[in-house]
């Protein structure tokens, strides 16, 4: 079993608040909510980060955001949301697998920390 935190939730060994699951791609309530809605999107695959992405991962890419786009209905987030992903150290990642944090039900301030 890998040692990567993402890759055993999507793997069932460790617990989540799963939204979303699909053969490509997961989604689970964050741990430490920073709004009212924060979910975050993951490829089952293990993919470090935007950085590793490649043209392969167009078809992925695309489901991801579908499910970004319908988990946001699900949510009722219809003032809008916020789609973020870190990358690296200097953007605070502390999961090196690839993750959108969904984010909304309240006013997001602009620019981020
Ligand atoms: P980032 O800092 O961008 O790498 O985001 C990682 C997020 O993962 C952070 O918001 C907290 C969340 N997180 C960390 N450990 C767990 C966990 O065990 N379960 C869940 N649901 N979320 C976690």
């Amino acid at each position: 079993m890998s040692d990567c935190l993402f890759c055993r939730i999507a793997a069932g060994a460790i617990d989540a608040d799963v939204v979303h699951s699909s053969e490509g791609v997961m989604a689970f309530r964050d741990v430490s909510p920073k709004a009212p809605t924060h979910l975050l999107v993951i490829p089952r695959e293990h993919v470090a980060s935007v950085a590793d992405l490649t043209a392969s991962h167009e078809g992925l890419l695309v489901e991801m955001f579908d499910v970004i786009r319908s988990l946001a209905g699900r949510e009722s987030l219809d003032g809008g949301y916020r789609v973020v992903t870190n990358v690296g150290a200097d953007a605070g990642q502390s999961v090196d697998h690839l993750h959108f944090h969904l984010l909304g039900g309240r006013a997001l301030g602009w620019p981020p920390g």
